[in-house]
């Protein structure tokens, strides 16, 4: 399964780290060939390269449209090694192997996106580099094939190890890579001509949406995936503008949406709120002076499952903000707008992904949601709900304090975005348990209060935070199990919508041990 490289091709329009991982490839005895600019920048730092042209016995011609269309880079790199009848023809016509293609396309995406004019674009559209990365791909049984100057290191390390051959196990995963890059390149070209053409992309009618990009894989990497666009002009993960980072997956933005959904209630002019999510849910939540204040909250409730989650701002990130954030690993940040010294500190992060939203959602403005199932799509109108709007309603004997109540509302307005059944522990503007998706309400009460017990144990406090927190619930509790669960873990006031059949079993509980419960009559479901 080894095959040695003996000759790489080199072709790439982005030439980061291209000197350096030519200067190694040399060292390895790699005779190198490659193409006009690439040759060039190779050549300038003294290193052997040879041109195409001598490969081809052809010049480049016509600006480069045509330099590497040829039967003897083709056949180099389409010919199959142990087949008699190949090996005849690669003799015959005097076509030389090629066992390594590193081929970056040119820029159309970037190029596209920068509103260039119409002809501009179109010269950008690289043919030659796909044929050659889709042929090494094809061949990946003797060829690899290189797509991004991030693989260079990983390529080398392999060609260390095996001694100046790769593993057929390597070359396939290099493969799979490359057809994602020329089928994301395709449907980049594909949606600029339907946008420049004002044609309907065929996928627009069926789900709604322009399509946006396509994606390396849905939610699993054996799922495809797209990005279809409403056109819904209001800031949010569509909307926003990518500032840097890798292009976001399937899991990104669906995390991100909820992220951002999340943070837009609370309105930036009263406090600063970061929100962090993971696998759609929040694993911390907090509102503070400061924006570092409240990521700070945030990531107390849960740090070990914010690790590589992704975190949402209400208001433009400062500097002191950015400076926490990427201590840990983070794979998006979200927020209206970024200060130049928070976006440099941002930038030493290269994967990190930074969104900029220009606004904010308002958690009160109706919308549709959709969802498909089996045959069909579920239609409804947004979860426009909010706390401040709902008329509250004292249950119990003692009336919530002046900060319980605000602790309250914080922790119902959390709730509304943490899948059913949740249940939300807040004490001072942050979340300090949450329990999501659980089939049974007392579980998701159980696991809040117990995810609470760790956190306060990792931070070296002697009690869990929940004692002398407030709880709240997104539906009501439907016996007293779930209202006693809260009640053993510490809290001391309770918001619900009420409206169970035993209500009054579940407020006779919260009287016998001094709870303070208000209904809310809205529930706040989400699956
Ligand atoms: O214009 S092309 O479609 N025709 C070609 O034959 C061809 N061969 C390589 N573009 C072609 N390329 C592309 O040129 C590569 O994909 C790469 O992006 C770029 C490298 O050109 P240079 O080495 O001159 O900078």
């Amino acid at each position: 399964d080894l095959m040695p490289v003996r000759r790489a091709l080199l072709s790439v329009s982005d030439k980061a780290g291209l000197v350096d991982f030519a200067r190694s490839l040399a060292h390895l005895g790699i005779e190198l060939v490659s193409t006009g600019g690439t040759a060039k920048a190779i050549a300038e730092a003294g290193i052997a390269v040879r041109d195409v042209s001598d490969l081809t016995g052809f010049p480049e011609i016509m600006d480069g449209r045509v330099k590497t269309l040829h039967p003897a880079v083709h056949g180099g790199l389409l010919g199959v090694r142990d087949d008699p009848e190949h090996a005849e023809a690669m003799r015959a016509n005097g076509i030389e192997p090629i066992d390594l293609v590193v081929v970056n396309l040119y820029p159309f995406e970037e190029v596209a996106r920068s509103g260039a004019d119409y002809a501009a674009i179109v010269e950008n559209i690289d043919i030659g580099g796909p044929a050659m990365v889709r042929a090494a791909a094809k061949n990946h049984a003797y060829v690899a094939i290189v797509t991004e100057p991030d693989d260079y290191a990983a390529v080398l390390n392999a060609l260390e190890l095996n001694t100046g051959s790769l593993t057929l196990e390597f070359r396939k995963k290099l493969a799979a890579k490359a057809f994602s890059r020329t089928a994301a390149y395709d449907a980049a070209i594909s949606n600029w001509f339907a946008a420049a053409l004002e044609i309907e992309h065929p996928t627009w009618r069926a789900f709604g949406g322009r399509l946006q990009s396509v994606m390396r894989y849905g939610e699993n990497p054996h799922q495809s995936a797209g990005f279809y666009l409403t056109g819904d002009p209001r800031p949010g993960v569509a909307t926003a503008h990518q500032v840097q980072g890798k292009a976001l997956s399937y899991n990104n933005i669906n995390d991100t949406d909820a992220a951002y959904e999340l943070v837009g209630e609370f309105d930036p002019s009263r406090s600063a709120a970061v929100a962090i999510i993971k696998h759609a849910n929040p694993c911390g939540v907090a509102q503070a002076a400061s924006l570092r204040e409240a990521y700070l909250k945030a990531l107390a409730c849960d740090p070990v499952s914010a690790f590589g989650g992704i975190v949402a701002l209400n208001r433009p990130i400062d500097a002191e903000a950015a400076e926490e954030i990427v201590k840990i690993f983070t794979e998006v940040i979200i927020a209206p707008d970024a200060s130049p010294e928070a976006a440099e500190i941002i930038a030493s992060k290269k994967n990190l992904r930074l969104l900029l939203a220009g606004g904010l959602p308002d958690p009160s403005a109706p919308g549709t949601t959709v969802k498909s199932v089996s045959g069909g799509l579920l239609v409804q109108s947004r979860d426009n709900a909010v706390v401040d709007a709902m008329d509250l309603q004292v249950v119990t004997r003692r009336a919530p304090t002046e900060k319980e109540l605000s602790d309250l509302r914080f922790a119902f307005r959390v709730a509304k975005h943490v899948k059913s059944n949740a249940i939300v522990y807040a004490r001072d503007g942050a979340t300090v348990g949450i329990g999501a998706g659980q089939m049974s309400r007392v579980d998701s009460s159980r696991i809040a209060a117990s995810k609470a017990r760790d956190a306060a144990q990792a931070a070296g406090f002697p009690e869990p935070l929940t004692k002398g927190s407030v709880v709240a619930s997104d539906a009501f509790f439907p016996f007293a199990d779930g209202l006693m669960a809260a009640v053993e873990a510490g809290a001391t006031a309770v918001i619900q919508p009420g409206g169970s059949m035993r209500d009054d079993e579940v407020i006779a509980a919260a009287d016998e041990h001094g709870i303070a419960m208000v209904f809310t009559g809205v529930r706040h479901f989400r699956h």
